[in-house]
């Protein structure tokens, strides 16, 4: 899902304020685009609003939400993800299979320059799979992100339990595809 400049520049506002003290040699005052800052001098991905759906007991799989913005001017690629206390994790999407919509297994995640891509239910997510214990509000869930370009990126995600209707988001039982 694409967001509009607007939103975007907000979220990375949001975004760099977060990240600031992580981000290293910023400089007070200092005029330079906010991401041209790294060892590579490439622009650095932003990580807004991660959180993890809430899993009732241990062994149960959940998904992974946030939005990924890339303010550089060469598209970046989520590869992989490693999830402490969790069994394997997978990058997965939605999409219609007849009128089943069903997760899938996809190899990595585009973000393209200049825009926010959106995790969200229902749609691309990190799929946890085998938590090692239930996971409820108020618990974190730290995460170590992988980006072809921007390397490891390390966010500690709230949890925040289900919400939609019945039936809709991650079950145990429902059907996996591995491609
Ligand atoms: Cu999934």
């Amino acid at each position: 899902m694409k967001i509009t400049t607007r939103a975007f520049t907000a979220l990375l506002l949001i975004s760099v304020a977060a990240f600031a003290d992580a981000g290293g040699s910023h400089e007070a005052g200092g005029s330079h685009e906010a991401g041209h800052r790294n060892s590579h001098g490439t622009p650095g991905i932003r990580i807004v609003q991660p959180w993890v759906r809430a899993v009732p007991s241990s062994g149960g799989n959940t998904g992974a939400y946030m939005q990924i913005g890339n303010p550089g001017e060469t598209p970046d690629r989520l590869l992989a993800a490693r999830v402490p206390g969790v069994r394997a994790v997978e990058l997965h999407t939605h999409e219609m299979d007849g009128e089943m919509a069903r997760m899938r297994r996809i190899p990595e995640i585009v973000i393209p320059p200049g825009e926010i891509v959106e995790l969200a239910p229902r749609g691309l997510h990190v799929m946890l799979m085998g938590v090692e214990r239930a996971l409820h509000e108020g618990d974190t869930v730290k995460m170590i992100l992988l980006f072809e370009h921007a390397g490891e990126i390390e966010i500690t995600a709230p949890v925040h339990p289900i919400t939609g209707a019945p039936g809709q988001g991650h079950r145990r039982d429902h059907q996996h595809r591995s491609n």
